[in-house]
C-alpha cells in the first residue's frame, strides 16, 4: 500500500484521520449519515423484511459456518442480504451520493474520479439472531477481480454493530502484507488453512460501530464479520 496515492482532495475528514486510516487500513467515521436518513433506510429494511423481498441472498445459500445447511433446514429462508440496494430504493441512492460520504471516499482512494461499484457489496446485510454465519477471514477484494486494490468499501451502522452482533473485526497494518493466492483457500478464505496465518490472527480489533457510524477500508485489510449471538437484528449497508 504503500504506493497509494497521497489524498489531497478537499473533505470532511482531518489529516489525522487519513493518517490513521493509510497506518491501520480503516478507519471508522461518526454520524456521516443524518439521523433522519437512517431512519428511512431502517424503515424500508423492516418493510423489505416483512415479508423477504427480493433479490435477496439466504444464510443457507453461503453455507458459512453457523448457516442452515439448505433452504429445508430449519431457519433456511433466514435473509442475510438485501442485494441490490442502489436500484432498491432511493434513500440509498441518497446516501451513496450524499456529498459528505462521497467527498471522504475521495480522500480516502485519493482520486476526484470516483466510481461505485454494484456488484456485491451494495447491498444490506441483515444478521438475525435466530441463524446467522460466520464470514471467516478475507479481503475483500475477494469479491471483485480488478487487478489494483484500489477499492474502498464503506459499511454505514444502522443500528449498534460489534463483534457480539456479527460486526466487522479488522487486523491493523494488514492491507501491507502482500500475500498471493496460494496462501488462501479455493474460496479466499485464509482462516480454514494454517500456512496462511502469516499474520496473527488474535490481533484483530472490534471497532464497535455506534449508531450511524461508517467505517472505511481497503480491500486488502483482513476482516472477519461473525455471527449475531446476541437478541436483536443486525442491520448494516456495506458498499
Ligand atoms: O459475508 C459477506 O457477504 C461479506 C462480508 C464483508 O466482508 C463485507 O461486507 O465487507
Amino acid at each position: 500500500m504503500s504506493n497509494l496515492p497521497k489524498p489531497i482532495i478537499a473533505g470532511p475528514l482531518t489529516e489525522i484521520q487519513l493518517q490513521q486510516f493509510m497506518r491501520d487500513g480503516y478507519l471508522i467515521v461518526r454520524k456521516l449519515a443524518s439521523t433522519a436518513l437512517c431512519q428511512r433506510m431502517i424503515e424500508n429494511v423492516e418493510t423489505s423484511l416483512k415479508p423477504a423481498l427480493g433479490p435477496l441472498e439466504y444464510e443457507s445459500d453461503v453455507r458459512y459456518p453457523g448457516a442452515p445447511v439448505n433452504q429445508s433446514a430449519p431457519g433456511g429462508f433466514t435473509p442475510r442480504r438485501l442485494l441490490n440496494a442502489y436500484a432498491r430504493d432511493a434513500v440509498f441512492r441518497q446516501w451513496a451520493g450524499a456529498r459528505d460520504v462521497v467527498s471522504a471516499v475521495k480522500q480516502l482512494v485519493g482520486t476526484d474520479n470516483l466510481l461505485l461499484t454494484q456488484n456485491h457489496h451494495n447491498c444490506i446485510m441483515t444478521k438475525m439472531p435466530e441463524y446467522s454465519s460466520k464470514t471467516g477471514w478475507h479481503q475483500d477484494i475477494r469479491y471483485w477481480s480488478f487487478d489494483r486494490p484500489e477499492l474502498v468499501n464503506v459499511w454505514l451502522a444502522l443500528g449498534d454493530e460489534y463483534s457480539e452482533k456479527g460486526g466487522m473485526k479488522f487486523i491493523p497494518g494488514s492491507h501491507k502484507l502482500e500475500l498471493d493466492r496460494g496462501r488462501f483457500d479455493a474460496d479466499l478464505f485464509a482462516g480454514r488453512i494454517d500456512e496462511a496465518h502469516l499474520w496473527d490472527p488474535n490481533a484483530f480489533v472490534d471497532p464497535g460501530l455506534l449508531d450511524r457510524s461508517t467505517s472505511c477500508s481497503y480491500v486488502s485489510t483482513k476482516q472477519e464479520p461473525g455471527a449475531n449471538t446476541e437478541g436483536s437484528t443486525t442491520r448494516v449497508l456495506p458498499e
